[in-house]
């Protein structure tokens, strides 16, 4: 059975996550971890531990502790926030990654971390963004993300480490609220409409990025630490995306189930400008060939769950 550690446990995904794995691995077998003391249902259902992944002593600990051979490093500081602070950015995304790969390396882990669309810049191809194409991102947290993806392909081939990853697109979900990201505004919307409220949207009508409902996320997150080795031609890391749409697109999807939702538009420029330099599309042929990627849901039915969920969880 795996020992795995999680790091960044309380974020958007982590808080999914930790439950995710601890269902398939047991609760003891899944080490919650952050900078923050978590309380609930993370730390009642399993181990937690305290630890500030920039402190590569105290993920140490943590790996000897629990004989640890697999670490999920979620650890970052998302683009619009990074935007704003980037030397937190740098330091929080790449003093974290270079902990997790140096402990892979001496103490034989499997290590996942995360990319993003945001490794990719404005020269980039737009329209269904390949594989393996000019990355060249114009934000801290895409340079970030690709060095992460390039150091990560660098300890695989230089001493054999089992790094894997995925450029994962905006997620969406109903537990946990998205964390200072561009793509956040398809989370929010979600709220807003449930809550009866009229949406002020940060984004540019016409501006399209991917997207993913988070059950999907996870399971990429599972499947592409179980894939087969051998059928991996990629590693860090795979174009994934379920969805891309534009502010008018979900916003006439959620219409369709609450026909009198209202929007209008009020433009972050920070977070515009991060979305301008980002892909409309990614193509994901290479992660459904090499380890079977394969979205469950498309907009709608991500609309219905997520109003259906929003509701139950607001007592609405
Ligand atoms: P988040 O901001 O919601 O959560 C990050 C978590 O990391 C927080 O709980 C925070 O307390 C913790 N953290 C911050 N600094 C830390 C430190 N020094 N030590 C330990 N923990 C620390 O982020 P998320 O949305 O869950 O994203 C997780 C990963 O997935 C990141 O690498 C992110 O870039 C990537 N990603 C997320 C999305 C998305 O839409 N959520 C999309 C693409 C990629
Ligand atoms: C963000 O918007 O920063 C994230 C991402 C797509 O990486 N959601």
């Amino acid at each position: 059975m795996k020992k795995i550690l999680i790091i960044g446990s309380g974020g958007q995904i982590g808080s999914e996550l930790v439950k995710k794995l601890r269902g398939i691995y047991g609760n003891e077998n899944v080490v919650a971890s952050d900078l923050r003391q978590l309380t609930g249902e993370i730390v009642e259902t399993g181990p937690f531990e305290r630890i500030d992944s920039t402190s590569i002593v105290q993920i140490i600990e943590v790996v000897k502790k629990y004989n640890i051979d697999t670490i999920y490093n979620l650890a970052a500081i998302l683009s619009a926030t990074a935007e704003l602070n980037p030397m937190l950015g740098w330091n929080v995304g790449i003093g974290s990654l270079i902990n997790c790969l140096e402990i892979a390396r001496v103490f034989n882990c499997a290590l996942f971390t995360p990319s993003s669309i945001g490794a990719f810049g404005p020269n980039t191809p737009k329209d269904l963004t390949p594989q393996d194409t000019i990355q060249r991102p114009t934000t801290i947290y895409g340079i970030t993300k690709v060095t992460g993806e390039m150091l990560s392909d660098y300890y695989f081939r230089r001493y054999g480490v089992d790094t894997r990853s995925v450029r994962f697109p905006g997620l969406i979900s109903n537990l946990t609220l998205p964390g200072g990201g561009t793509t956040d505004y398809a989370v929010e919307i979600y709220y807003a409409a449930v809550k009866g409220e009229k949406f002020v949207c940060p984004i540019e009508k016409g501006t399209f990025m991917d997207m993913m409902y988070m059950p999907d996320a996870l399971d990429a997150m599972v499947n592409i630490m179980e894939a087969d080795p051998s059928k991996l031609v990629h590693r860090n890391s795979f174009n994934l995306t379920s969805m891309a749409f534009d502010p008018e697109i979900i916003y006439n999807s959620i219409k369709k189930y609450i026909p009198d939702f209202e929007m209008e538009y009020k433009i972050d420029p920070i977070k515009q400008a991060i979305a301008n330099s980002w892909p409309n599309s990614l193509d994901d042929t290479c992660a459904r060939n090499e380890w079977g990627w394969n979205p469950k849901y498309d907009l709608d039915k991500m609309t219905v769950d997520m109003i259906d969920s929003l509701r139950k969880k607001m007592g609405l």
